[in-house]
């Protein structure tokens, strides 16, 4: 069985009628909507742009074992029944997964019932006055435990924000080397518009005629030793800043898009992944997978 797609292509006055066959029905077609691969070759994962049934069984065959980071700290527990429940029906479901859930309030944390070959580990860490140091100590912490633990323990880590919910399919077509998230409020923006870090003297500095995306701080991931390289990068350049009274615009998240700039990401994921109501439905996003939940900043973030 053959499935056709007929395009034509235009270059100039020249038109070229091209005609794609796939071999099996449900092997997907390329997406002309949207832009599926980033100039340096690495995938951007739409939805249309994978079988998923090809891939479980590469990685199952592999029994690849994936790590979920989540810091829940001061009063983001609140967060974390709805991010694990969810998570539980949407992230990487048949396959090995451990939860890591970091936090200062281990007596908050609810007990969950989990599906086969999951687990959830709750770690107790320090806290932090100051938001903006909760969220940047983050690396630090991912670093030292891709050392400690991770690397004995998974394959594959992501790394996400708690105040988040799953709303649709997060497999194995994520898993690359090193990923990064297309911020949703940036993917149509020009490279202008990025909020990168400006100030030269800012270790997380991109130049006004650089920069390729504009990254989410909220969802990476990668094997675990790639996953170390981001965030031991990104603690440095922290304290570096740190040591000089200064601190990037947008904290973890600029070090971040410092980072891929320089050491490309080997795969991206389409705002599909990492989504915000705020920005409405555009006809591209076609699956809404992770949702920010809404929270009013003042308070969850007042000590
Ligand atoms: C954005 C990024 C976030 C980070 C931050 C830096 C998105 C969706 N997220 O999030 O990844 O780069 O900007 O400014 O773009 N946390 C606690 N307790 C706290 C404070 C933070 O557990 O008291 C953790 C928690 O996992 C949270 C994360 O740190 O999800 C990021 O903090 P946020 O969600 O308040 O930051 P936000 O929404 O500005």
């Amino acid at each position: 069985a053959y499935s056709k797609k007929k395009w034509t292509l235009q270059y100039g006055a020249i038109s070229i009628r091209v005609t794609f066959m796939s071999l099996n029905p449900k092997f997907p077609c390329l997406r002309t909507d949207v832009m599926m691969v980033t100039p340096w070759l690495a995938p951007i994962v739409w939805d249309g742009s994978f079988n998923i049934d090809i891939l479980n069984a590469q990685f199952h065959q592999r029994g690849v074992r994936i790590g979920l980071t989540v810091f829940a700290i001061k009063k983001y527990t609140v967060f974390l029944k709805i991010f694990i429940e969810t998570a539980e029906k949407y992230f990487m479901v048949g396959h090995k997964v451990c939860y890591y859930v970091f936090t200062d309030r281990p007596q908050d944390i609810p007990s969950f019932s989990l599906g086969e070959g999951r687990t959830l580990n709750v770690i107790e860490v320090t806290s932090y006055k100051r938001w903006q140091d909760v969220t940047m100590r983050r690396m630090q912490i991912i670093s030292e435990n891709c050392l400690k633990r991770f690397i004995y323990e998974v394959d594959y880590l992501v790394c996400s924000d708690v105040d988040m919910m799953f709303a649709g399919h997060h497999g194995v077509e994520m898993l690359s080397d090193v990923f990064a998230a297309i911020h949703p409020g940036f993917f149509q923006a020009s490279r202008k518009q990025f909020t990168h870090e400006r100030r030269p003297e800012s270790q997380g500095y991109i130049p006004e005629d650089e920069g390729d995306y504009y990254y989410t701080g909220c969802y990476f991931g990668g094997k675990v030793e790639e996953v170390y390289k981001v965030a031991n990068f990104c603690h440095h350049a922290m304290m570096a800043d740190k040591a000089k009274n200064m601190e990037a615009l947008w904290h973890d998240e600029s070090y971040l898009n410092r980072y891929f700039l320089y050491y490309k990401p080997t795969k991206l994921l389409s705002p599909e992944y990492v989504w915000n109501n705020y920005y409405g439905s555009p006809v591209y996003v076609k699956i809404k997978r992770f949702l920010h939940v809404d929270k009013d900043f003042e308070k969850i973030r007042s000590n």
